[in-house]
């Protein structure tokens, strides 16, 4: 069977999403598109070649009765919206993170899907099935280590522009670390502290960069999370777990190693759409293929979207107080309590 999708948000990760169910991808076919700017979307209609119908707003692609799954990539204000019109209507849903900009709206799309009685939601933290915290997830899971005692990790982008804002730091960059590394280490978050260091002069007014967030677990693990976003040099993502018995470190990104003029240099990517390429493609081929299989994705939940939410809320309290902020989850429910396959 052929999952026909429509597609909410036509922007940089729309495009890309399409790209991949329509060239690389099977047992997906995108049948609708929206935008709210609606040139944008009539563009990648034409751009992919897509026999797709052009709706006004997401209210009218989720009525279209031929389409079975919804995909939310429209900016993370517009999420929750579209998110419950597709639970409501019974359709699959994948939606980019965040899922919802705020713990209370993640809360009323967990109460949704519930009440629909089985799961339609799988939110897009690829990163679980990127290949290289795979291995380090198996590393951890196997003890090779020992218990976790410290994690140091970074998120570094070469440049960001003026519209990148302080908070954004937590609800579009952090937001992957918060929920890999939970899942890395299978412990949930108990508290987070945020330090400015010295601003670099290629930030703006508006932006603090870099920051560090010592985020604390209720198994004592310590997490050091640098976020730097006009770091200059690439694209590149670092996870160093320190345990009892030794160090796991996420694998460098393969690249050929050249001796030549006196150095010795390796290439450093420079977009996070190459970089995590194949987990984006695993992510999407594992939702078609679950919704296909079982009838329901496998991947990132609703409450994982809720977990993420109710910890960035807390970072962003931290940023703005300069406290340290306790972070409170609300008990999983039973329903969210099967543990998913997210290895293909
Ligand atoms: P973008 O700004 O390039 O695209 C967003 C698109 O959504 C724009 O075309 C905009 O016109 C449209 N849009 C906004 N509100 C809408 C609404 N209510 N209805 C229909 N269309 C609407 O943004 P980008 O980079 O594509 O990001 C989109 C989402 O994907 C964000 O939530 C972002 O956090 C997420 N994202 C996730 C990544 C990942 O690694 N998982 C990477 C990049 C983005
Ligand atoms: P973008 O600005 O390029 O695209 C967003 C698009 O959504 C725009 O075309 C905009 O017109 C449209 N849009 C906004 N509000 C809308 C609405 N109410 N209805 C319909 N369309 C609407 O942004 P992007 O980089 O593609 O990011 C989109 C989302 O994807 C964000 O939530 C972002 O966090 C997420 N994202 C995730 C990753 C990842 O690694 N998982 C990477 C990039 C972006
Ligand atoms: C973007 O929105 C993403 O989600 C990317 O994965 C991330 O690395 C980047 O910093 C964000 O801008």
């Amino acid at each position: 069977m052929t999952i026909k999708i429509g597609v909410i948000g036509t922007g940089a990760i729309g495009r890309e999403h399409i790209d991949r169910i329509e060239n690389i991808l099977s047992g997906g076919e995108v049948k609708a598109v929206t935008d709210v700017n609606q040139e944008s979307a009539y563009k990648a209609v034409k751009d992919y070649n897509l026999d797709a119908t052009v709706y006004p707003d997401d209210v009218a692609l989720v009525g279209d009765p031929n389409i079975d799954a919804v995909f939310v990539t429209s900016w993370g204000p517009a999420h929750e919206q579209s998110v419950l019109l597709a639970i409501e209507a019974g359709k699959y849903v994948f939606c980019e993170k965040p899922l919802a900009t705020s713990a209370e709206g993640c809360m009323r799309i967990v109460d949704a899907e519930q009440k629909q009685g089985k799961r339609l939601v799988q939110v897009g933290f690829m990163r679980r099935y990127d290949e290289g915290y795979v291995q380090l997830k198996e590393a951890l899971d196997n003890n090779e280590i020992g218990d976790p005692l410290m994690i140091h990790c970074s998120h570094r982008n070469p440049g960001v522009d003026e519209n990148y804002k302080t908070n954004m730091a937590v609800t579009e960059t952090l937001i992957h670390e918060i929920d890999a590394l939970h899942w890395l280490i299978d412990d949930n978050y108990e508290s987070v502290r945020v330090d400015f260091p010295r601003k670099t002069k290629h930030s703006h007014a508006e932006l603090q960069d870099p920051q560090v967030f010592t985020l604390k677990t209720q198994g004592g693990v310590l997490i050091h999370a640098e976020v730097f976003v006009n770091c200059k040099y690439g694209y590149d993502i670092q996870c160093e777990v320190m345990g009892e018995e030794g160090i796991a470190k996420l694998p460098e990104v393969a690249s050929v190693v050249v001796r030549k003029e006196s150095k010795l240099s390796s290439n450093i990517l420079n977009d996070w759409k190459i970089r995590f390429m194949d987990a984006y493609n695993k992510e999407l081929q594992n939702f078609l293929d679950s919704v296909e299989k079982y009838g329901e994705p496998q991947g990132p939940t609703s409450w994982d979207g809720y977990i993420a939410a109710v910890t960035a809320d807390a970072c962003l309290q931290a940023q703005e107080t300069g406290e340290e902020v306790d972070i409170k989850l609300q008990d999983t429910p039973d329903f969210y309590k099967k543990q998913v396959a997210v290895r293909n």
